[in-house]
C-alpha cells in the first residue's frame, strides 16, 4: 500500500511504542494500515519530553521491545536507566528494522474519527485534510501525551523564555547565567531541577506539592551484566509478564509489619539502594495497609533529611497530603541535595501561592521573582486528554467525550460500548502507566491482533463490548482501587490534577500479570463479554479479507 490509500484495513493513530507495534503486527497479518502522527517525528512520550535529565524510570533492558528476539540480543542499552535521547534512538532503529516509518503520516494530527454504521467503517480526518476510512481504528494516543498548562493569571504575558516539559524544544535550551523559574515537582520537574542548576544563574522551585523520589542508583552497565541478562532474557520477560509491574521483580513474601524491625530495615534498605520507583514495592501491603505506609515513609523521610542540610528545607521537601507510592515516586538523579546549592531557592507554594505571572516573572503572595526564562512542569491531562481532544463518534453518534464525561468506562481498557472495531492501547481501565509500558503494549496489540483473526475464522464484521461488560469492568476496577490507598492521593491517576476532570482512578491497579491473565480468559471463552456481528458488509462497506 501506500500512505495515499483512502481505503485501508486499520487506522492506527499514535508512533509512540504502542502504535509502532500495532503497525508492525497488524502488517504480519496481511493488514493495510495507515498511521498518522500529530509529531513531525516517531516516539510518542520519548518524541517530546526532551528536557534535561529526562530518563525513563524502568530499567532498560526491561523497557524494550521483547517481539523481536534478534532485535533484543542485538541492541545494547548503556545504562541502567536510559536516557530520552537512548530510547529515542532505540525506537527510530525499531522502526527503521521493521520499515514502519513507510505506514505514516508525520505531522498530521488526527481531529475526528467518525462511525458509519451503513458501511460499518471508521473515517478518520486530520488537521492536513487527509481522510481515510477503515475497517478498524486503533487509538495509540498515549496516556501522558497532552500536556497541562495551568490556567494561571497573566502566563501568556511572560516575555522570557518558556518551556512545557512535556514539548521540550528541539534546540539546545541554553541556561547559562539566566534566572530560571520552575512550576512542578513531579517527576519532570525533578528529573530536570538538577541538571537546570548547573549551569543556571539561579533556579527558583515552585512547588505546590512536595513529592516522594528515591535516587535512581543509575550507571553503566557493564559487558557481563548486559551478556547475562541477554542469556536469560525469555526468562526475565516471563516473569515481567507475571508480576504486578511488567519488571522482573515481586516483595517481600511477608507484609511489612509481619516481620520484624531489622528485618523490615533489611528489605527497605535493599530496595532504597535498588533505587527509584520500585521502592513502591518493597513490601506487597505497602500501598493498601495504612501502618505499612507509614513505616515505609518513616524511612524514606529519614533518607530526605540525611540528603538536605537545612533542616527547614528538608520538612518542606517532605510530602505529608498523600502515602508514599500512591503518586507515582520519582526516580531521580541528585534532587534532594541539589537544594543545597546556593543558587537554588524552594519557593512553597502552600505558604506563599502564586498570585499572577507578569512579563517579567512570578509574583507570589509575599514576593515578585524576576526571572529570564519559565519552565512548566506541570503534566499532563493523563490517560483521558489525548483521547478526547479527537471528535471520536460511534453508533447512533455517540460522542465519546460525552459518553466519558462522568469518568471513562471502558471493557479492559481496550475497547468501548457503542464504538465497534475500536480499540485503545493502554488506555483506562488497562494496567497502562502502572506497569512497564513497553510490555503492556505488546500484551494489548498481541490481544487485538489474536482477536482479529478471531473474528476472521467466523466471517465476523465488527467486534463491540456489551454495556454490561463495560459496568463490570468499570466496577472491578474501582473495587481494586478501593481496597488500596491510592484513591486518598491528589493524584493524576484520578485525574485530580486538572480542574474539573472526573475523579476517577482511571487505570486498572490488580496488577499486569492478573490482567493478562483475565484478558487471555476473555479470549478463551469466545471474548466474553463482547458481540460479534458477522452480518453481511453492505455493498462498498470494504470488508478487507485477508
Ligand atoms: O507531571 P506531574 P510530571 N501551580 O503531574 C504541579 C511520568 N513521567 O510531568 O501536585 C503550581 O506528576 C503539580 O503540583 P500538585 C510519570 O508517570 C515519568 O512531572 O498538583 N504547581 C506537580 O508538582 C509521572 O508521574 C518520568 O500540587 C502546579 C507538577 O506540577 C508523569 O509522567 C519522567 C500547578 C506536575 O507533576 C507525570 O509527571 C517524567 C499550578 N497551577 C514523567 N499545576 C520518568 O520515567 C500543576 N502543578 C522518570
Amino acid at each position: 500500500m501506500t500512505t495515499q490509500d483512502s481505503h485501508v484495513d486499520v487506522v492506527v493513530v499514535g508512533a509512540g511504542i504502542a502504535g509502532l507495534y500495532a503497525v508492525h503486527r497488524f502488517r504480519a497479518r496481511g493488514m493495510r494500515v495507515r498511521g498518522f502522527e500529530s509529531a513531525s517525528g516517531l516516539g510518542g512520550t520519548w518524541f517530546h519530553n526532551r528536557y534535561p535529565g529526562a530518563r525513563c524510570d524502568v530499567e532498560s533492558i526491561d523497557y524494550s521491545y521483547s517481539f523481536d528476539e534478534d532485535l533484543q540480543q542485538e541492541w545494547t542499552w548503556s545504562e541502567r536507566f536510559a536516557t530520552q535521547e537512548e530510547i529515542l534512538r532505540y525506537l527510530e532503529h525499531v522502526a527503521d528494522r521493521h520499515d514502519l516509518r513507510s505506514a505514516y503520516e508525520f505531522s498530521t494530527r488526527v481531529t475526528a474519527a467518525v462511525y458509519d454504521e451503513d458501511t460499518r467503517q471508521w473515517t478518520v480526518e486530520t488537521d492536513t485534510g487527509a481522510s481515510v476510512t477503515a475497517r478498524f481504528c486503533v487509538l495509540a494516543t498515549g496516556v501522558l501525551s497532552a500536556t497541562n498548562m495551568p490556567d494561571i493569571p497573566g502566563r501568556d504575558t511572560f516575555a522570557g523564555e518558556l518551556h512545557h516539559t512535556g514539548e521540550w524544544p528541539h534546540q539546545p535550551v541554553d541556561f547559562g547565567g539566566k534566572r530560571v523559574g520552575i512550576i512542578g515537582t513531579g517527576s519532570s520537574g525533578i528529573q530536570s531541577i538538577p541538571i537546570i542548576a548547573e549551569s543556571a544563574d539561579h533556579v527558583f522551585v515552585f512547588q505546590r506539592s512536595p513529592n516522594y523520589s528515591i535516587p535512581a542508583r543509575n550507571r553503566p552497565l557493564t559487558p557481563e551484566f548486559v551478556a547475562e541478562v541477554k542469556a536469560t532474557y525469555p526468562e526475565r520477560r516471563r516473569l515481567s509478564r507475571l508480576s504486578g509491574g511488567g519488571s522482573p521483580y515481586t516483595p517481600h513474601p511477608k507484609g511489612a509489619l509481619e516481620v520484624d524491625a531489622a528485618e523490615r530495615i533489611r528489605v527497605f534498605d535493599e530496595w532504597w539502594d535498588r533505587g527509584g520507583v520500585l521502592f513502591a514495592k518493597a513490601f506487597p501491603d505497602q500501598t493498601s495497609d495504612p501502618a505499612a505506609n507509614a513505616v515505609a515513609r518513616e524511612y524514606v523521610e529519614a533518607e530526605i533529611r540525611k540528603l538536605v542540610r537545612d533542616p527547614e528545607i528538608a520538612e518542606q521537601l517532605i510530602p505529608t497530603d498523600h502515602p508514599i507510592g500512591t503518586k507515582r515516586i520519582v526516580t531521580d538523579s541528585g534532587y534532594f541535595e541539589t537544594y543545597n546549592r546556593a543558587n537554588v531557592t524552594l519557593v512553597n507554594l502552600r505558604r506563599t501561592p502564586i498570585t499572577e505571572i507578569t512579563a517579567s516573572g512570578v509574583c507570589t503572595s509575599e514576593q515578585i521573582y524576576d526571572l529570564d526564562m519559565l519552565v512548566f512542569a506541570t503534566g499532563f491531562d493523563a490517560m483521558t486528554g489525548a483521547l478526547s481532544r479527537i471528535d471520536i463518534r460511534g453508533r447512533d453518534g455517540r460522542e465519546l467525550r460525552a459518553e466519558w464525561s462522568a469518568g471513562p468506562r471502558t471493557y479492559l481498557g481496550l475497547a468501548v460500548a457503542g464504538f465497534p472495531n475500536m480499540f485503545i492501547l493502554s488506555g483506562p481501565g488497562s494496567p497502562s502507566v502502572l506497569a512497564n509500558m513497553v510490555l503492556t503494549a505488546e500484551q494489548h496489540v498481541d490481544w487485538i491482533a489474536e482477536c482479529l483473526d478471531f473474528m476472521d475464522e467466523r466471517n465476523a464484521c465488527t467486534i463491540e463490548p456489551t454495556s454490561e461488560a463495560v459496568s463490570d469492568w468499570v466496577a472491578e476496577c474501582n473495587a481494586k482501587a478501593a481496597a488500596t490507598l491510592f484513591p486518598t492521593a491528589d493524584s493524576w491517576y484520578l485525574g485530580a490534577n486538572i480542574p474539573g476532570k472526573p475523579r476517577v482512578f482511571m487505570p486498572y491497579i490488580g496488577g499486569f500479570g492478573a490482567y493478562s491473565a483475565i484478558c487471555d480468559d476473555v479470549a478463551a471463552a469466545g471474548y466474553q463479554g463482547f458481540e460479534l456481528d458477522a452480518a453481511e458488509v453492505p455493498s462498498g462497506g470494504g470488508h478487507h479479507r485477508r
